[in-house]
């Protein structure tokens, strides 16, 4: 049995955490830019501290990345030489439209992209396309507050409407927004929203989530006029929520915590906000304002599939002393006493994939896309830049392995899978270098020193024999 023939195995980044060069070619300045290192980041990214324009204090690693930009076709040489089937990458708004309500594209962006689906085509790797992995350009920002605004819709189609048409013979596989839930944990990261003093802060959050649905159905709705080959999927943060325990209490929060990650998906998949997710919006007083033909929208463009990410499960409770809780991808969750934790303190279960597996393909009956998964963790490099990194090694192939169950003996159906961070990149959530995820060192420090240079890690080689075996050795 084993995985599906055509299974697709790659690797997965984000435009902002690896190319750098974010002035060149016309690059207009995006809010992701602005996400500093240290501890202001935070408050940057859930946009409770203003920052609109470089100051001298920070560093701002999104600036430089790994130099990307210029290095593509060696970092696309090193991934199909580990034999990728699949690339997963995002395209930065601002190269595209650098102010973002601009009604020409900029030639030079759209090149760009173009040269790097030439070369995976080379390579005969299928790109898979995220058309927004949290970068907004910060004119849309400064102008209109980011997604809190419905002019949104028109700025978004416009740049889908561009890049379905331009790359139509060489993308196929699209992801309309990364991780959509992120929008309620860091909302200007995610959705270029800088809150006011003393505003409802909900109210915000799910008007503008409801901007992103809308946008998300009209990507489909134009994607599938333009090329009815087109699959177009959703993306959620996920990782099932735990019970503390088993007090019916617990399980209760258990499940308010996974509809709030499931909420966005819902509508995303099953065309109409849940019953579940008008009351809970009602009950915390959020007012949305839907317009005429918005529920038919929605209803008449859901997704073709399902992709997710997946780093930990989470944990919670019912009582209020417990919850001091321990960080997993900025969710806060509690210690799960069964389980180990990463050096961030992201708790590790590959079980636990397995369970978010079968749990999202019995609630959605669609073809899931694991398109995030990874070990963030310190290398040490020895004086060739090489690292033996059995400890990655090992976290994937306890994922792996839960994966295949999955297919295996519970009959799910997984479309494939991206590694997050198959080449070291600036991470999202702290902004370092030294949490790297990839099976391609880069010689970049967290003050921005380092020569650039890759060098494949054991986990290159390893990964290697699991594409090329379909999984099959591990
Ligand atoms: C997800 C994001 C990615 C990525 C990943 C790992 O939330 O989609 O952009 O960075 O998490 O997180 P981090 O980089 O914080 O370790």
């Amino acid at each position: 049995m084993g995985f599906r023939k055509d299974f697709l195995w790659g690797g997965a980044t984000a435009a902002n955490q690896c190319e750098g060069s974010y002035a060149e070619g016309g690059r207009g300045l995006a809010n992701v830019d602005l996400l500093p290192q240290g501890a202001d980041r935070m408050d940057v990214m859930t946009g409770h501290k203003k920052m609109f324009e470089f100051d001298q204090e920070h560093i701002y690693p999104a600036q430089t990345g790994i130099d990307m930009y210029h290095q593509y076709k060696e970092d696309i040489r090193l991934f199909a030489q580990m034999g990728f089937q699949v690339y997963r990458l995002s395209i930065a708004w601002s190269r595209i439209f650098p102010k973002g309500d601009e009604e020409t594209p900029n030639e030079e962006g759209l090149a760009y992209y173009e040269d790097i689906f030439r070369e995976c085509k080379k390579y005969g790797i299928e790109p898979l396309v995220t058309i927004t992995h949290f970068d907004c350009p910060m004119h849309l920002v400064k102008t209109y507050g980011g997604w809190r605004s419905r002019k949104m819709l028109v700025f978004y189609e416009r740049l889908c409407r561009v890049l379905f048409e331009r790359y139509r013979e060489y993308v196929k596989y699209w992801i309309t927004f990364n991780e959509i839930n992120m929008i309620l944990h860091a909302s200007f990261m995610a959705a270029g929203i800088c809150f006011e003093e003393g505003e409802d802060e909900k109210q915000v959050q799910y008007q503008a989530a409801h901007h992103e649905l809308l946008a998300s159905a009209i990507a489909v709705k134009v994607g599938h006029g333009i090329n009815p080959e087109n699959q177009i999927g959703c993306m959620l943060a996920a990782g099932q929520a735990y019970p503390y325990t088993c007090k019916p209490e617990d399980v209760w929060e258990g499940l308010m915590m996974d509809r709030k990650s499931y909420l966005f998906i819902d509508v995303q998949v099953q065309g109409e906000y849940p019953a579940y997710g008008l009351k809970m919006m009602e009950r915390e007083g959020v007012r949305l304002q839907m317009e005429e033909g918005d529920p038919e929208l929605l209803r008449n463009y859901t997704v073709d599939f399902v992709s997710f990410s997946y780093y930990n499960s989470m944990c919670v409770s019912a009582d209020p002393k417990l919850n001091e809780g321990i960080k997993g991808n900025i969710f806060e969750t509690l210690a799960n006493p069964y389980l180990l934790s990463s050096e961030w303190g992201w708790q590790i279960d590959p079980l636990g994939l397995r369970i978010t597996l079968n749990v999202l393909y019995d609630r959605y009956h669609k073809p899931l896309f694991i398109v995030e998964n990874g070990l963030g963790a310190v290398d040490r490099p020895d004086e060739n830049g090489y690292v033996e990194d059995d400890y990655r090694i090992d976290y994937m192939r306890e994922h792996i392995r839960e994966m295949k169950k999955a297919v295996e003996e519970d009959g799910v159906e997984v479309m494939g899978y991206t590694s997050w961070g198959c080449i070291d990149l600036v991470s999202a959530s702290s902004g370092e270098m030294k949490k790297r995820y990839g099976f391609i060192y880069v010689d970049k420090q967290d003050d921005g020193s380092g020569t650039l240079k890759r060098t494949p890690k054991k986990s290159f080689y390893w990964y290697k024999k699991v594409i090329e075996s379909n999984g099959e050795v591990l």
